[in-house]
């Protein structure tokens, strides 16, 4: 009976029906009113009392696997129902969806105003994010004691020499106006570093994309042109610009440059102060100084510099309101940017 019993479960575990009429021939068979089991049941009766428990512990075993088992393959051929037998199964059903991610708005914008100046000639530059005193500040004209240069504002990693995280992305430009003779005409993203504390509009890590153009004769006249373009294919056809006396190392004269706000068409609103107009970027004509530094000829050459930053010009585009949003990598935020471009 031992021997019977063994049998039987082997051939539970290795039964591999292909239709659902195999299985229930082979529930019946085992576990039906006259099956294997229920024979071995009335065997069961008339084996002597001290194997009674022995056996009795293998014949139930047998019995639960053979009803798990058979309960197994129903369910496994009910799940390849509308496959044909030893096949693929239907190879045109539609597959699984994969949730496809988004681009993060930061780089659809970055995207967009590099865009925007490689269809005026611009060529996308980039730079290491570690950079020396002299390209970040030096080159560009920051007198020694200049408070930029303080540990207050400026990431050090070293000191002595200066090795610092590059607080904006002028130092590309050094390194263009270094190694390549005029005209240049680049365009330059890059993350950024500065030591402020996080608020709803400033972060200590952000993006800045910079302009600079150098050529004979380039004047104040061409930046505000190009400038005015390029507001346009961002923000729209209808934005208007204005220029305000500003002060930068890097250039002489130095302005900042207001957009007439996109939300109230300049009537004045929240988002604008009531003013009418909303501060985008800085720009210039490059200090001769700066020019020098770099190896050109301050006297054959001139050229215009901005600068703008790209969590600001995403912020004015999308009205998102608060910056840290785009540290924070919540879906829910992300995904609302899969159509933006
Ligand atoms: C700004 C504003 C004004 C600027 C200047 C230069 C360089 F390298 F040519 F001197 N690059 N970027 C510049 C000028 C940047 O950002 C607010």
């Amino acid at each position: 009976m031992t021997d019977k019993i063994e049998r039987l479960l082997a051939e539970v575990e290795a039964f591999a029906p292909r239709t659902a009429a195999e299985i229930e021939e082979f529930r019946v068979r085992l576990l039906g009113r006259k099956g294997e089991l229920n024979a071995l049941m009335d065997e069961f009766k008339s084996v002597a009392p001290e194997m009674k428990r022995e056996l009795g512990q293998k014949l139930n075993h047998l019995k639960n696997r053979a009803m798990e088992r058979v309960n197994e393959l129903k369910s496994d051929l009910e799940a390849h129902a509308a496959e044909p037998a030893g096949s693929l199964g239907d190879l045109t059903r539609p597959g699984t969806a994969q949730p496809l991610g988004s681009r993060h708005p930061l780089s659809l914008v970055r995207n967009e105003i590099c865009g925007i100046f490689e269809r005026l000639g611009y060529v996308v530059a980039e730079g290491p994010e570690i950079e020396d005193d002299w390209h970040v500040f030096s080159a560009l004209n920051f007198p020694p004691e200049h408070p930029a240069r303080d540990m207050q504002d400026t990431f050090f990693i070293e000191k002595d020499p200066d090795i610092l995280l590059r607080t904006h992305t002028s130092s590309i430009q050094v390194r263009v106006m270094q190694s390549q003779k005029p005209p240049i005409r680049v365009i330059c993203p890059g993350r950024v570093f500065r030591n402020e504390a996080i608020s709803y509009r400033a972060h200590c890590i952000f993006h800045q994309i910079e302009g600079l153009y150098i050529d004979e004769n380039v004047s104040f006249a061409d930046m505000k042109q190009s400038l005015l373009y390029f507001v346009r294919e961002f923000f729209g056809e209808q934005t208007r610009i204005r220029l305000r006396p500003s002060y930068f190392p890097f250039t002489e004269p130095s302005a900042e440059m207001d957009i007439s706000c996109n939300l109230c068409g300049g009537k004045g609103c929240n988002v604008c102060k009531h003013t009418g107009w909303l501060e985008i970027m800085g720009c210039g004509m490059v200090d001769p100084n700066v020019l020098e530094a770099c190896g050109i000829d301050s006297k054959k050459y001139s050229g215009f510099a901005f600068g703008m930053g790209v969590e600001r010009s995403a912020m004015l585009k999308y009205g998102v309101k608060d910056l840290r949003l785009y540290f924070e990598n919540d879906v829910r935020f992300l995904h609302q940017f899969d159509t933006a471009l």
